[in-house]
């Protein structure tokens, strides 16, 4: 076992710090900067850990300050219990809490099956919970009905790329190549808020001469850096990369060999994107014909290029098929599987990669298989010790699965997610949530969601449990215990552990995490995402950079398998080897704008606020920072309006009303408002988006409804 702190020698650079340093990771984002932590006069310090190479050192605000939510000022310290009594949530101790939620759950599947019981994740949560929590579903309640909120995230990217190059890893090459290529598509990415570090490869790429294009409709701090800012109207990512390889064909930038050797289905994507002329473009975008030729044009003639998504164009109802387009744009003219080349996904949450992949999603087993694949089952169930006939289907995926809350679904275990906040139309989410027989909640603080729950479960975090999480470039890291938790605090695998006994699961659910891990590598063997290869061992190596998977075992005797930083150099994951374009066309926003709702919302993140705020709020300094919620507006809008900046106003769409203070600012289309979701209340900007969901992904439409904005 190696799961105690392994203490590292004091970074230079912070040599007045007193105490062994523990190496590990940040608890928030996907980039998963590598950080010190060590015991100072202050108590838990953060330093710098310049050798880990996708930070080097760097940590935003957030990370520098994660280790107030450690705090036990701020945290929940013991098991709270909804009393019949007063109705109010009152402490109560582990057994009783553990017993209570056995019951709820084992209440509702004697009375309505199985699938009557929903478990809901997160992909924040450490590979091992992911897999922990999957199996828990599946095994002990017998239930369809597990999903998580990496749903709400880069599903759309994950399905587009599986689709077409047979794999889905966000970036199939270390982020640092960004920096050494020669052109890179930026879209709807605004990292120099939600991934600070991850800035100095661009810096670095303009530094070497190379083309940032920035694709964003407002101008951020990332479109700032830009070479060329492109500003469409939210929605409309698909007509604009069609329209970029409409011009990409006709001024001959297409990869004939490669297309031909590479590839499947360019004559039917070609012609769908053909019919996208660029004045057709320009009308629905926004983009003027001029500085869409010059995209394409330093695009298609760059000797290297890159194209980069985030949540801006994958979060919405045709997400998938926007991310094919900019797949097909990348086809086209050569790229993927080619040196400092390609299409990827930056995807957002701590382990929003390795989250995918072991079993939280509806339809998966781990190490990336499908539930519906026989071999996959087989394998599967043999790993567990049950009948491959015993593993039930696929089940909703998340937005369904909460939509279905006190309908067929009538109890609910949570871990890792805070809906009341994050989910789209929120006020039905909420309706639904508190409509459930019975909700336990795991969490490290009292959330939104929590805050609605019959149990309250305390869990420990990051800094104070030992597990794996996978990191934006399919890079599997060591996060290591450095600190005690509080007492009164147990962790997520101790909760399924206990919950599996009382269900008649006495073994198989090991509480230990490199236990858990060393399941998980003959689960995924053979996968897709193949961690059979990677040990707790291997990862605590060197500088602690991790493997990147696949990462397979070998045969006794030979030596480790390296891990894999570049995908698809000779050949793709499909089943010919080719990467496989798909015909898309353009389509129209779930929700259109009209007379009564004149306006477009969009919606995303600022710098110092994380997610739902359910940890972030919790920080002061960061608080200071970002106090609460506001609307972006133009100032043309404002003057439309008689609105200044500060003034409180109304955003309104068919699903509610926010009130929130104007910020008016040249830095956004004026036809498009922006609002961040990190706040509940009156400011919960979930309360308008619209939960139409994309065909494949499910995704939901985050990115874009219909408002309209009045005085308040
Ligand atoms: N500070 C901070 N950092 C975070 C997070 C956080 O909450 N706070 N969350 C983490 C997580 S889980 C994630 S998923 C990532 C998300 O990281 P990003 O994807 O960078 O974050 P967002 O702000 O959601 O969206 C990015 C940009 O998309 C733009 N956009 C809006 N609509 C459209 C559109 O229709 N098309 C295009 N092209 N762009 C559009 C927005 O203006 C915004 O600037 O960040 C991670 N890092
Ligand atoms: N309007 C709008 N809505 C959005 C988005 C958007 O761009 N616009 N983005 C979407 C995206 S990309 C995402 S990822 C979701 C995220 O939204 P949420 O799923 O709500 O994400 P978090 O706020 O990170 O919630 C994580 C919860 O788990 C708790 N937690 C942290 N670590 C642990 C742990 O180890 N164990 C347990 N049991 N709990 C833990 C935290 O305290 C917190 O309460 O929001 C989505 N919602
Ligand atoms: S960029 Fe992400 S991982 Fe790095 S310090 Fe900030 S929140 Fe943490
Ligand atoms: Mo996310």
């Amino acid at each position: 076992m190696h799961t105690s702190p392994a203490p590292e020698r004091t970074p230079q650079r912070n040599d007045a710090a007193p105490g062994p340093v523990t190496p590990t990771h940040c608890p928030y984002c996907a980039l998963q900067c590598g950080m010190g932590l060590t015991r100072g006069p202050a108590g838990v310090e953060v330093v710098e850990r310049p050798a880990f190479p996708v930070n080097g050192g760097a940590l935003c605000g957030k990370g520098r300050t994660a280790t107030a939510v450690l705090s036990a000022r701020v945290r929940l310290t013991g098991p709270l219990v909804r009393s019949p009594g007063t109705g109010e949530l009152e402490p109560a101790g582990w057994e009783e809490a553990l017993d209570l939620v056995a019951d709820g759950l084992a209440r509702t599947r004697a009375a309505y099956g199985a699938d009557a019981c929903g478990v809901f994740g997160g992909g924040g949560l450490t590979n091992e919970k992911a897999y922990a929590l999957g199996k828990f579903a599946r095994v002990v309640l017998g239930t369809s009905q597990i999903d998580y909120n990496g749903r709400f995230c880069m599903s759309s990217a994950a399905a587009a790329g599986a689709r077409a190059f047979g794999l889905d890893r966000g970036l199939p090459f270390p982020l640092a190549d960004v920096a050494r290529t020669d052109c890179v598509i930026l879209v709807g990415s605004n990292l120099a808020e939600t991934m600070p570090p991850a800035l100095r490869h661009l810096t670095r790429l303009k530094d070497n001469g190379g083309t940032l294009i920035v694709v964003d409709p407002r101008r951020t701090r990332t479109a700032e850096q830009a070479d060329l800012h492109l500003a469409p109207r939210p929605g409309t990512d698909l007509a604009l990369a069609l329209g970029l390889l409409h011009l990409v064909v006709a001024e001959g930038h297409t990869d004939e060999a490669y297309v031909r050797e590479r590839t499947t289905g360019w004559e039917e994507a070609r012609a769908a994107a053909m019919a996208h002329w660029p004045e057709y473009v320009e009308r629905i975008t926004g983009v003027p014909v001029p500085r869409l030729r010059e995209a394409a044009r330093r695009f298609g003639a760059a000797e290297h290029a890159m194209v980069l998504t985030a949540r801006g164009p994958e979060q919405q109802a045709k997400g998938t098929d926007t991310v094919a387009a900019w797949i097909n744009l990348c086809l086209a003219t050569g790229r993927p599987g080619r040196p400092l080349s390609g299409y990827g996904c930056l995807t957002g949450q701590g382990n929003g990669q390795g989250g995918r992949e072991h079993g939280q999603k509806a339809d998966q087993l781990p190490g990336y298989r499908k539930l519906t694949d026989p071999a996959a089952r087989a394998h599967v169930a043999g790993v567990w010790g049950v009948d491959p006939e015993a593993l039930p289907g696929p089940g909703r995926s998340a937005y369904e699965l909460l939509d279905a809350l006190g309908g067929e679904v009538r109890s609910l275990l949570l871990m890792g997610s805070n809906p009341v906040v994050s989910a789209p139309h929120a006020t039905h989410v909420e309706e639904r949530i508190r409509s459930l027989d019975f909700l336990a909640v795991a969490d490290v603080v009292l959330s939104e969601t929590a805050l609605l729950a019959d149990v309250v479960l305390p869990v420990t975090q990051w800094a104070e449990e030992t597990g794996t999480v996978t990191n934006l470039e399919g890079r599997v890291l060591l996060r290591r215990r450095a600190v005690d938790p509080p007492q009164g605090v147990r962790s997520d695998l101790q909760v399924l552990h206990g919950l599996a006994a009382r269900l008649g699961h006495g073994k198989g659910f090991p509480a230990e995490p490199e236990e858990v891990f060393e399941e998980l590598r003959r689960a995924s063997s053979g996968g897709l995402a193949d961690y059979a290869g990677i040990s707790y061992e291997r990862l605590a190596e060197g500088d602690g950079e991790g493997l990147f998977w696949p990462c397979p075992a070998v045969a006794e005797g030979a030596p480790a398998h390296p891990g894999t930083e570049r995908l698809f150099l000779d050949r793709f994951a499909t089943d010919d080897g080719r990467a496989r374009f798909v015909p898309v066309t353009h389509r129209a926003a779930a929700e259109e704008t009209d007379a009564g709702y004149p306006v477009v919302l969009t919606t995303g993140r600022v710098l110092a606020q994380y997610q739902s705020g359910a940890q972030t709020r919790r920080v002061d300094e960061l608080n200071a920072a970002a106090p609460g919620p506001f609307v972006e507006l133009h100032p043309r809008l404002a003057a439309r309006l008689r609105v200044a900046d500060g003034d409180a106003v109304a955003v309104v769409s068919r699903r509610g009303r926010v009130v929130v203070p104007a910020r008016v600012t040249p830095a956004i289309r004026p036809d498009t408002v922006f609002m961040p979701f990190h706040w509940p209340g009156a400011g919960r900007a979930n309360t308008l988006t619209h939960p139409a969901l994309d065909p494949v992904s499910r995704m939901p439409e985050f990115k874009v409804c219909a408002v309209r904005v009045e005085r308040a």
